[in-house]
């Protein structure tokens, strides 16, 4: 009997999937630059099933990838080499909303925004929010300790994880933290599960803390003529309101969103940056916005801009910058997902700018991300006369320099996506060598066969 054959005995065939177009789906994220090709895909519905399927991998030597929502860029849910993908579709129950601890525990399968809309209803709020909310799973998001667009207001997500319930490489069911508030009991094994891309275990629940909603918001578009005038604009922002979010996307990024979904621009005047920034309103601050706005013009940072006066004119305008990634997507676009803290990244900003000058003088650059958390996404666009390979190793070897610029910063080669399979070589830019043997050892521990997506950030 084969291997499959012999799996879906343990937990049931109608669990289980090799049919082409499934391994093909479930074996990719989306990163453009790999073909999936997992031996099967399995989808557990209880914690038994999937502690059966961990204890059948490490008995066959079975290699497992753990899939959510597979809308990572950095190749994390890859499965490429006759992996078995365990795919968390089937475990999607939110289980309580706890109005007393004001927290919602679900299973790993619910999209975060089934969190969020079951948060609204019982008027609460879980604010890690971004554009692939729909798709992505909650076990992904944590697996991945995911940003979004209200990390300067509401941290990542590491911030909201109450508790998590997983399954170890070696089989073994672990309830973390058990939603606990105040835990001071010794190491947090919580901690080193969020983040962990699927390489100690497989998150199966989590609790996540919710907060009151927020008021509702203004959202700005600010023109600006340069990257270091960005970071003035935030901080006189900061310094007279309460901003929610603090992003950025150069005219390139305006001109490919606006061309694809034939939106408004959201001015006449064309600039080479744009800031997008949302404050939260009340009464007093509604006329502080005009204030910051007119400061900004005064200091000659921003050329012009918009303010909204209506929710859907808000939504327009976040659309601009939250359609930005998806609308490059079909340019395959390389991707760079750095951080600096923020006091360094007017200076690191201009050192970048030199290395993409100098390194890619005929390619199309796109700069956008979350400059509020000094977080810069910098997509390269492929050009037409390149396959994917030259274009991936051209850009791989320009990452080697931008990883020597961001190790001198002290900054992040992965701010926000992750490591997983695409920027493991630069894993070392940012960190040590004792850390990375650290990470192994611990590794080690939890999945000691190596059963857990092999290949993925060590
Ligand atoms: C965003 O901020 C996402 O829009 C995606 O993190 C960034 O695709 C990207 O490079
Ligand atoms: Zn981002």
């Amino acid at each position: 009997m084969d291997i499959v054959s012999r799996l879906a005995g343990v937990i049931g065939s109608e669990n289980v999937s090799y049919c082409d177009s499934e391994l093909q789906s479930y074996g990719v994220d989306r990163t453009t630059i790999w073909e999936g090709n997992p031996k099967a895909v399995v989808f557990p519905r209880s914690v038994k099933q999937l502690q059966d399927i961990i204890l059948f991998a490490n008995k066959y030597s079975l290699k497992v990838v753990p899939s959510g929502g597979r809308t990572g860029l950095c190749g994390g849910a890859v499965a490429n080499n006759s992996e078995l993908v365990v795919s968390m579709d089937k475990m999607n129950i939110i289980k309580e909303i706890n109005l007393d601890d004001r927290s919602i525990t679900a299973e790993a399968g619910v999209t975060t925004q089934q969190i969020q809309v079951a948060a609204a209803e019982n008027h609460l709020f879980y604010p890690v929010d971004f554009a692939s909310s729909g798709s992505s799973q909650i076990g992904g998001n944590i697996a991945t300790n995911a940003g979004g667009i209200n990390v300067i207001r509401y941290g990542m997500t590491r911030n909201w994880i109450l508790g998590l319930r997983v399954v170890t490489g070696s089989g073994d069911i672990l309830n973390l933290n058990k939603s606990l508030v105040k835990n001071n009991t010794g190491y947090d094994f919580r901690h080193l599960f969020i983040g962990s891309e699927g390489t100690l275990g497989i998150i199966y629940e989590a609790t996540l803390q919710l907060t009151e909603p927020p008021k509702p918001s203004t959202v700005c578009v600010f023109g600006v003529e340069k990257f270091a005038y960005l970071t003035e604009v935030l901080k006189i922002c900061k310094s007279m309101l309460q901003v929610n979010a603090f992003e950025f996307f150069c005219n390139n990024a305006l001109s490919r969103v606006v061309g694809a979904h034939q939106y408004q621009r959201p001015f006449d005047t064309e600039s080479p940056f744009y800031a997008l920034v949302e404050l939260e309103n009340t009464e007093i601050e509604t006329e502080t916005v005009f204030e910051v706005y007119s400061k900004c013009v005064d200091e000659k940072l921003i050329t012009d801009g918009v303010i909204s006066q209506s929710i859907d004119q808000a939504r327009a305008l976040w659309r601009l910058r939250e359609d930005i990634s998806e609308t490059l997507w079909h340019f395959q676009p390389y991707k760079n997902d750095i951080s600096v803290r923020i006091s360094k990244m007017a200076d690191f900003l201009n050192d970048v700018s030199q290395l993409t000058q100098k390194n890619y003088p005929d390619f199309e650059i796109i700069w956008y991300g979350h400059i509020g958390d000094g977080n810069i996404h910098l997509n390269i666009l492929k050009p037409k006369n390149l396959s994917t390979l030259q274009f991936k190793s051209f850009c791989d070897g320009v990452s080697m320099s931008l990883g020597e610029l961001i190790s001198k910063y002290e900054g992040s080669i992965s701010a926000e996506h992750g490591v997983g399979l695409l920027k493991k070589e630069s894993l070392r830019f940012s960190r040590s060598e004792d850390e990375i043997n650290l990470m192994k050892s611990i590794k080690k521990i939890f999945d000691p066969n190596a059963i857990l997506n092999p290949g993925k950030l060590i």
